[in-house]
């Protein structure tokens, strides 16, 4: 693509999420989610090809960019196909595209910009809604649950602020406590089965379907908690990429309800 042909993308997508509440919710159809993939073009075509239909809804929970080797391609990839299908493709926020809201590094995507392709970048990115919720028992988001009352509260969470940390950036630990402090190495919150049991029950939720931790147990607190990761970027950590795929007709209670597959 052209710079002029990216500016134009960039702007068309700025109109697309302006009109995007931060929490989405879906009603109805079958619903495929897809975890991080931080640049790795050929697993999203594949999801997108074969998945993108007008029954279906289909969530990607964010990091689109860095650490994969085709992060620019990736992420206009999915910003031309929001625009073509507005309502059947979900990109949600990720830490890797808050770069300008919550330095990080290396960061090969964003260091690899200009200054002007940096700053559009990072104000339509800004913009991408923070999580998903479904009737039958589901939330999704990238990382670990708000600090909020109800639902309703993920709305007015803005970028930068300390329920949008916990969402892009929390990592979720298999051990009792809530709180579990800042990881020294990452810089990452921690958290753990209290805190999850009680946001949890706060939004009313059985099932949360999240990204971000390559390293994470793929599930978690009972079963309760499914981690999906969806770039070939990380295969020191994991060998395939998963994908979550929810029939919104049928009540969730836990993982067993959900089908994986690997793409
Ligand atoms: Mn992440």
């Amino acid at each position: 693509m052209t710079r002029e042909e990216i500016k134009d993308l960039l702007n068309e997508a700025e109109k697309r999420f302006a009109s995007e509440a931060k929490l989405i919710q879906l009603e109805s159809g079958k619903v495929i989610f897809a975890g991080d993939t931080h640049g790795d073009l050929e697993a999203t075509e594949k999801i997108i090809h074969k998945y993108l239909k007008p029954q279906n809804k289909l969530v990607f929970l964010g990091d689109y960019v860095d650490r994969g080797p085709a992060s620019l391609e990736n992420i206009n990839f999915l910003l031309e196909q929001k625009i073509e299908h507005p309502d059947s493709l979900y990109l949600l926020m990720g830490n890797h595209e808050g770069h300008a809201v919550y330095n990080f590094h290396p960061a090969d995507f964003w260091e690899g910009l200009d200054a002007e392709l940096s700053q559009r970048y990072s104000e339509v990115l800004a913009m991408l809604p923070l999580a998903v919720s479904t009737p039958n028992g589901i939330v999704a988001l990238h990382g670990a649950l708000p600090n909020v009352s109800g639902l309703a509260d993920i709305d007015k969470i803005k970028p930068g602020n300390a329920e949008w940390h916990q969402i892009t950036w929390g990592d979720w630990q298999e051990r009792a406590g809530k709180f579990l402090g800042i990881d020294p190495y990452t810089g990452r919150p921690q958290f753990g089965r209290g805190w999850f049991q009680e946001i949890m029950a706060r939004l009313g939720k059985n099932v949360l379907i999240r990204s971000h931790q390559p390293d994470a147990p793929p599930t978690m607190y009972g079963r309760r908690c499914l981690t999906i990761f969806t770039s070939s970027a990380y295969r020191h950590y994991i060998s395939e990429r998963t994908i979550a795929l929810v029939d919104l007709k049928k009540p969730v209670k836990s993982v067993d309800d959900i089908e994986i597959e690997i793409v």
